[in-house]
């Protein structure tokens, strides 16, 4: 008897013990959260919100295994001030100088602003971002042959891995960490804006030398046989070409994640994809009926399938919030001649909403927005309005950490929402931009939207055509108009009253995220 206790009674202490750790674990380790960010991906872009000229499989599985939502959007119809919005849970009205921000950028976000990042990072969770960065580096200017800092260091980031600002500008180079990867310094890297001498070949010089031609802007310095916005000399042996951009990202991310596997991790996983210019791998060149914004499509849904199966492969799904969202409507043609309007058929990119890219029309910023956490969120779908600005918020809730009351001006917890929990509210307001501080606003209020446009003018979605004449104000019956036809304001005066008045009130409050009373 006593030899039995013997024996057993370590092994039974063991698996006490094991069970005890094994709660204690399951209950503090929160979940890793990895945020996929596609570039101009339009609502009606992939299969799983309708479209039927292209197969997205690996984001239909995303969505079909968790919640799909209907009213996810992101807060800008241009990528700078939706990124700035997201990491730093403010709109990006309040900041001058947030709109697209040119090849020689500094930081947009000064060292040390809160962000998601640095509260997750705060809470011991792993971060990083791998991809377009689009945010600026350096204080001044980004020292593109030293230490090109603040960066995403310097906000909360542990790693970066980054195209510097978008693959349609100067310079084609990856930076790591603080420093462009494989720089020679013997043959260093310069950017402007003027041209370097005479004889530098540029899109207009050598224009019948390009492999993709331009439709407007972007004609200057060539590389890999495609003109840019912006001059560059040097750094050849630290440049990449277009084609491997998704692969490179895929392969960085799975580096990082498998080497962050043991912590809590948050990945900002930022695609180029579908951005111009869009020139894919190989692999998945003319895969589509759509040219090459079609085959962009395909590309962002194969990194998809590699980042999922990568969790699935180290058996991390279950303990991973993925969200999949998108930095701003769709564009055709934006620049390059890629056949985007040609091939278009019956695909209707923003799906049934009006505009796009560059506008404040729903096209613009409602975009595809899945949440997936296999046995936590349901499988399902939800007409809760959410927006990539609540992401701090929302995650911070998740990973129990604290929000310093002055960051994170207007990120909203829709923590419950996001999860897919029964009747969960989302947002009841949100303030929509494009792409400067230039007064052009979209508010949704329940299903009432309106937009001010303070220059009586508002971007088309394509850059070649001219600006359109619009009224100041603009009323619209989402509920009966989801595609902004109908200008109401006539007939639901007190309605547009009240929301001009709310519109000013949130713009001069300078911030809409409560504080808690008992903080
Ligand atoms: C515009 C570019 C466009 C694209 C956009 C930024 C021209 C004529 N157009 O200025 O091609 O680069 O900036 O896109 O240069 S975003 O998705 O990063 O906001
Ligand atoms: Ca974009």
């Amino acid at each position: 008897m006593i030899f039995r206790s013997l024996i057993y009674f370590p092994s039974a202490m063991t698996v006490l013990a094991l069970l005890i750790n094994s709660f204690a674990n399951a209950d503090s380790r929160p979940p890793n959260i990895v945020v996929i960010m596609a570039d101009d991906l339009g609502y009606g872009d992939i299969s799983s919100y309708g479209a039927d000229s292209i197969q997205t499989p690996h984001i239909d599985k995303l969505a079909s295994e968790g919640h799909r939502f209907t009213s996810g959007y992101c807060s800008a119809s241009t990528c700078t001030p939706t990124r700035y919005s997201f990491l730093t849970g403010t709109y990006a009205f309040r900041k001058k100088g947030t709109g697209i921000a040119p090849p020689n950028s500094p930081a947009l976000i000064k060292a040390g602003t809160p962000t998601i990042a640095s509260i997750l990072k705060q809470s011991g969770y792993r971060t990083a971002v791998i991809g377009k960065w689009h945010l600026g580096l350096g204080e001044g200017k980004p020292e593109w042959n030293g230490a090109l800092k603040p960066g995403p260091l310097e906000i909360g980031f542990d790693h970066c891995f980054l195209l510097p600002t978008t693959n349609d500008r100067v310079p084609q180079v990856y930076v790591q960490d603080h420093h462009v990867l494989n720089l020679d310094p013997k043959d260093p890297l310069w950017v402007g804006k003027q041209k370097p001498s005479d004889d530098h070949p540029t899109g207009m010089t050598h224009r019948s030398t390009l492999k993709m031609d331009w439709s407007h802007g972007h004609n200057s310095t060539i590389h890999n046989g495609i003109s840019r916005i912006g001059f560059y000399t040097g750094g050849h042996t630290a440049r990449f070409r277009d084609e491997d951009l998704s692969d490179k990202w895929v392969e960085q991310s799975i580096k990082w994640i498998e080497s962050n596997q043991n912590n809590p991790f948050f990945l900002f996983f930022s695609s180029h994809d579908l951005h111009v210019p869009r020139v894919v791998h190989e692999r998945f060149q003319g895969i589509t009926q759509l040219g090459p914004r079609g085959d962009a499509i395909a590309e962002l849904d194969w990194c998809v399938g590699q980042l999922t199966e990568t969790l699935d492969r180290l058996k991390l799904s279950e303990n991973t919030l993925v969200v999949f969202c998108s930095d701003n409507g769709p564009v055709m043609d934006d620049g390059y001649v890629d056949d985007a309007i040609e091939k278009q058929g019956n695909h209707r990119p923003a799906g049934p909403y009006r505009g796009g890219k560059y506008n404040v029309y729903e096209g613009g910023t409602r975009t595809p927005f899945i949440t997936r956490w296999p046995g936590t969120i349901p499988s399902g779908e939800s007409d809760a309005m959410v927006c990539t600005i609540d992401l701090a918020a929302s995650c911070a809730a998740l990973a129990n950490a604290k929000m310093p009351e002055e960051a994170c001006l207007d990120s909203f917890d829709v923590l419950d929402a996001l999860l897919g929990k029964k009747n969960a509210q989302g947002r009841d307001h949100l303030v929509q931009q494009d792409n400067g501080t230039g007064g052009n606003y979209g508010l949704r209020v329940g299903n009432w939207k309106l937009l001010r446009h303070d220059s009586k003018r508002t971007k088309n979605t394509e850059l070649r055509l001219k600006p359109r004449q619009v009224a100041p104000y603009t009323l619209y019956d989402l509920s009966n108009d989801p595609g902004e036809r109908t200008n109401v304001i006539k007939d639901h005066a007190d309605v547009a009253e009240k929301m001009k008045q709310q519109l000013a009130n949130i713009i001069a409050a300078g911030r809409t995220r409560q504080i808690a009373p008992n903080k």
